[in-house]
């Protein structure tokens, strides 16, 4: 962090300034140029506010020259974290393909769907019981009841099982879900963040906000890193802009940004990205050409009557074809 100071400020309030820092643990390196006066601070600087030190009378501005995020921070951590999820690595060369209904809606379905992705390839099964829904009346998923029918269908297919936790009373709830997903709307519910990371250590898919900056996200992961739980998957999933013809606007390019930024994983979620199944196989195969580490795809084996996001869930048949196409894409690049 560097403090420049006003030109003609008052002696002795540049050093107060200085007392403030050191009880702080910073050590502040003061360079007196002609034209502007610099404070230099060394230190672990992620625990000051720099507001706080802007709104100073002295203080021209302030700084920052390291990222606030340490944890998930690239610098501390060179190599590509590599996620195990219940066998399934995800990271560092490893692709996981998550798939499965948005919401799980009967033994049935859910297990039709799982055993089609699993032919497909996919390695991990996705299913919602616990519902963030933009209205009251929508279907809220089938809760504990969903639960039991993901555990049935890991059972039977041996695929580790996806699902978003909501409140954290609910973990008792978990114990067979490997991986718990925080949604969108979640990613700054900061006590849950805290939560799934001082009481778990099994891997967290945690979603981009809709209207976040990838600081922001990153911040998020941090939350539950400094918390205690380092196994955390980002997951861009479209962010909200003018834009109306798709339902978000996918920020692909993140996926590249992320990495220089973070060791975290990167997987892409093409099916809330944009709305429509027609457009989740390009979407797909274009995430796995920049590099994202996984994907986690919306399948139904019934569409047109699915109780939540049918018109962008994929049939199994689109799923496989896809899953052909991003097996070619990724083959083509190694
Ligand atoms: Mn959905």
């Amino acid at each position: 962090m560097i403090i420049v100071i006003k030109k003609g400020a008052d002696a002795t309030q540049v050093e107060n300034l200085k007392t403030l820092l050191r009880s702080k643990n910073i050590q502040p390196h003061v360079s007196e140029g002609s034209l502007q006066t610099l404070i230099g601070c060394v230190g672990d600087v992620a625990h000051i506010d720099p507001g706080l030190i802007e709104a100073l009378d002295v203080v021209e501005s302030v700084q920052r020259i390291q990222e606030p995020y340490k944890a998930a921070n690239r610098k501390f951590h060179p190599d590509d974290s590599v996620i195990d999820c219940s066998g399934v690595k995800v990271g560092g060369g490893a692709f996981a393909v998550i798939a499965g209904p948005c919401s799980v809606e009967t033994d049935e379905q859910l297990l039709s769907v799982a055993r089609s992705v699993k032919a497909s390839g996919a390695t991990m099964l996705r299913g919602g019981a616990f519902k963030p829904r933009t209205s009251p009346y929508s279907f809220q998923g089938l809760g504990a009841e969903g639960l039991r029918i993901l555990a049935a269908a890991k059972k039977e297919t041996g695929l580790p099982i996806v699902t978003e936790l909501m409140d954290f009373k609910d973990i008792d709830l978990f114990n067979d879900v490997d991986v718990i997903q925080i949604g969108a709307r979640n990613m700054q519910n900061f006590n849950l963040l805290k939560e799934v990371g001082a009481h778990t250590k099994k891997p967290i898919l945690l979603k981009r906000g809709m209207s976040a900056t990838l600081q922001e996200l990153l911040m998020s992961a941090e939350y539950i890193m400094a918390s205690g739980n380092p196994n955390v998957i980002l997951c861009e999933r479209g962010i909200r802009t003018f834009e109306t013809a798709l339902r978000n606007t996918l920020d692909l390019g993140v996926v590249t940004i992320l990495h220089r930024l973070s060791h975290l994983p990167v997987i892409v979620d093409p099916s809330h990205a944009t709305g429509y199944s027609y457009m989740v196989e390009s979407v797909s195969t274009a995430a796995a050409a920049i590099g994202a580490d996984g994907l986690i795809i919306e399948v139904h084996n019934d569409p047109p009557h699915a109780k939540c996001d049918g018109a962008q869930s994929q049939t199994p048949e689109m799923f496989a074809r896809t899953m052909a196409k991003i097996a070619k894409v990724r083959a083509a690049l190694a």
